[in-house]
């Protein structure tokens, strides 16, 4: 069999179209060679991320005809506050319009200016916050994570020493609170596991630190902690996931990508002090605290999400289509990032681009070229991500200079994975004729999305 049988079948479906060469040549000019820039109808297969971007289910789609659009009390909130409650374990529900709404809410609370905030690794919306909260995002992921080749299954383990070293340099007053990504995104899609998080917990409590998931992608996480960790083998995820939570103080979470919706995103908490402030914030910037900027039928939609999305056969097709696209890769010889994280593939640019300079873009230049080849449409996460030192406005060059390849969701088949790992490979052979690009516009705030390049 190739690749993983799909636990579902399909309803409706969508057309798309690959566009000739010469648009395509057109269309990746025109977009300043971003790929965040390209009119979807130009695209293919639409890589570009697994945010918002999923099918959702007849049950899911039954329910959006059941939305409650009261300004107030609206019945979906109380399914959605049910759901997390039974799903993650935590008491205290606040809805955002998405998951960037949240990280406003919860890092803005939590930071103060001049405070630093160790993270195991940033993702940018998450740092902008705390930047916008006058803080400092630090990464203290262990160095495995760092190396593409290096196969340690939990790679967005945080590292104890380099927490302690953050500790010693700048005080305990310093630490706002700690921050731990599941599925560290930045790095490959890498899981955290549960004796980390266990003894992360012991370790902030000597200190009195509060933890703060952002457990966007927990789902996925918990999917391999069941996979990998000694003692999960048989243990449903919903109970992997709420010991995974019982670990923090409260949790952000983007609703896009793990509760298989289109929109929509919340804070939660086990401390009423986080949920008394947040939820009194959450209407100056969100909406009431019954929809915080979500319909009613988005939030029924995100509460039948949250428990599908935790279902173990839908996980272990998720996981392992996104192995297949990967395994394909390596047939091929593509450097990609190992192992293959939960909800994408990333290629090693500085490996498949040698020959350009880190201030070439290796990982811009490679999504647009990936573009011009086959209409497959990915996203940079290297240094134009990352953006620049906010004391120095030095660019940072990250060890990882990545090209991400995320699934979406349900979404496409997995010939469609053929279709790419085909393409990506014929691309590999005259990787050599590709060019380097150079930045001609750079945004202030979150430059990846916007950026404009022109070919060296
Ligand atoms: O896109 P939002 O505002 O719903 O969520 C922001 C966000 C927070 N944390 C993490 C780990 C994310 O991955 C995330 C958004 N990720 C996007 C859009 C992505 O393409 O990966």
């Amino acid at each position: 069999m190739n690749g993983p049988v799909e636990p579902f079948k399909i309803k409706m479906i969508e057309h798309v179209k690959i566009p000739s060469e010469k648009r395509r040549k057109e269309a990746i000019r025109e977009a300043g060679f971003n790929t965040f820039l390209l009119y979807s109808d130009d695209v293919f297969i639409d890589l570009l991320t697994d945010s918002g971007t999923t099918a959702m289910s007849d049950n899911q789609w039954a329910g959006m005809m059941l939305g409650d659009e009261a300004y107030a009390g609206s019945k979906n909130f109380y399914n959605l506050e049910k759901a997390i409650q039974d799903v993650l374990g935590y008491k205290y529900v606040v809805p955002t319009h998405q998951g960037r709404g949240a990280e406003h809410l919860m890092y803005g609370h939590l930071t103060n200016p001049g405070q630093i905030v160790p993270r195991n690794m940033y993702f940018t919306t998450s740092k902008a916050h705390v930047e916008l909260a006058g803080g400092t995002m630090l990464d203290v992921i262990i160095d495995d994570a760092h190396d593409p080749e290096n196969e340690n299954p939990f790679k967005g383990d945080v590292d104890f020493k380099k927490l302690q070293n953050l500790i010693d340099e700048y005080g305990p007053d310093k630490i706002a609170f700690v921050n731990v990504e599941m599925n560290v995104n930045m790095a490959g899609g890498q899981p955290v596991s549960m004796k980390n998080l266990r003894e992360l917990r012991e370790f902030c409590n000597d200190y009195n630190f509060k933890i703060i998931f952002d457990a966007t992608r927990s789902s996925e996480n918990a999917y391999f902690i069941r996979e990998q960790e000694k003692g999960y083998e048989n243990t449903p995820i919903i109970d992997i996931l709420r010991e995974m939570m019982s670990y923090s103080d409260g949790c952000i979470y983007s609703s896009k990508k793990d509760c298989m919706v289109n929109i929509g995103g919340f804070l939660a908490t086990h401390s009423k002090d986080i949920f008394d402030y947040t939820r009194g914030m959450v209407v100056l910037f969100e909406g009431l605290h019954t929809y915080g900027g979500m319909a009613g039928r988005d939030m029924e939609a995100v509460a039948r999400g949250l428990r599908e999305g935790a279902e173990y056969e839908y996980l272990k097709y998720r996981i392992n289509q996104v192995r297949y696209l990967g395994d394909l890769f390596v047939k091929v010889n593509i450097p990609i990032v190992k192992p293959i994280g939960g909800h994408a593939v990333f290629v090693n640019a500085l490996k498949f681009l040698h020959h350009l300079s880190r201030d070439q873009w290796p990982a811009q230049t490679l999504s647009a070229a990936i573009y011009e080849d086959s209409a497959v449409r990915t996203m940079e996460r290297g240094a134009v991500s990352k953006g620049r030192d906010k004391d120095t406005g030095e660019n940072i060059f990250p060890p990882l200079e990545l090209v991400r390849f995320t699934i979406p969701r349900r979404v496409y088949t997995n010939t469609h994975m053929e279709y790419i790992a085909e393409s990506i490979a014929r691309l590999y052979e005259k990787r050599d004729t590709i060019h380097g690009l150079k930045m001609v516009f750079e945004p202030k705030h979150l430059r990846f999305f916007q950026a404009r390049f022109e070919k060296l």
